[in-house]
């Protein structure tokens, strides 16, 4: 698995880092670690003029541990894209529809993703499937404030959420996970998520959603961050940044 997760970051660096960028933002997770190894190989005369975005702890410290000039999306100006952001996924449906949040860093992850221009995802072929939630089991991330939580569960059980559950912290952490931003994860799972909905049929009728229709939904929750269902347009439609989908996945 790591040798695809190499290829796959390699392909991704080779075919959207250009040597001429230079703000560029790193994702979360195990592979975007083969993505800074690619990237570093290719030397301090090509990255040293480069500033890297992090896109939460983890990945802060990625960038510090390869030496790379490190920046922040509130240091910009305002509507300065990114010129290309790297990032893992749990799930990739065939319309670049992702489920994140694996590593709950999603709300920093979709912070960093739109700020760039160009949003590219590395995600090895156990990432692959045809509808959201058949692969990633877990449910959808969602990011909550911690007062919110009972609310948030209500309403996802009035939406045809099948289970959801805060997520606990780390082994040997007594507690709930609390993100880098202070706030809780609650994992819901759904139905497989549809990119069309049946003839006839309503969003959220007997549970059965779309993507779009879904991730519209849940942000509408009140205490709800953000949550990691990553649609709408890609890149390849929105070329001044904004796209929360990617213009390609590796
Ligand atoms: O949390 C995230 O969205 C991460 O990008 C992630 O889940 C992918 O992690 P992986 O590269 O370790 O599979």
């Amino acid at each position: 698995i790591e040798k695809s997760k190499f290829l796959a970051a390699n392909r991704a660096v080779t075919e959207h880092l250009s040597p001429t960028y230079r703000h560029i933002g790193i994702g979360s997770g195990s592979t975007v670690i083969h993505v800074v190894d690619v990237i570093s190989k290719l030397g301090t005369t090509i990255t040293g003029p480069m500033t890297f975005y992090p896109t939460g702890d983890q990945s802060r410290d990625l960038i510090q541990a390869a030496g790379f000039r490190l920046g922040y999306l509130s240091d910009l100006s305002p509507g300065h894209a990114l010129d290309v952001c790297f990032d893992g996924a749990d799930e990739v449906d065939p319309a670049l529809n992702l489920i994140k949040g694996g590593g709950a860093c999603l709300l920093q992850e979709k912070l960093v993703a739109t700020a760039a221009r160009k949003f590219v995802c590395v995600a090895d072929s156990r990432k692959i499937s045809n509808h959201l939630g058949t692969q990633w089991k877990k449910g959808i991330p969602i990011e909550v404030f911690p007062m919110a939580v009972p609310q948030v569960l209500g309403e996802l059980e009035r939406l045809g959420r099948l289970s959801a559950q805060v997520r606990s912290g780390l082994p040997g952490k007594a507690g709930a996970c609390v993100t880098d931003n202070g706030l809780r994860i609650v994992d819901a799972v759904f139905k497989p998520l549809l990119t069309e909905l049946p003839e006839g049929k309503q969003e959220g009728e007997e549970g059965v959603w779309t993507v779009d229709g879904l991730a519209r939904r849940l942000i509408e929750i009140p205490g709800v961050a953000e949550h990691g269902l990553f649609y709408g347009k890609s890149g390849l439609e929105v070329e001044s940044g904004g796209a929360q989908k990617p213009v390609a996945a590796y």
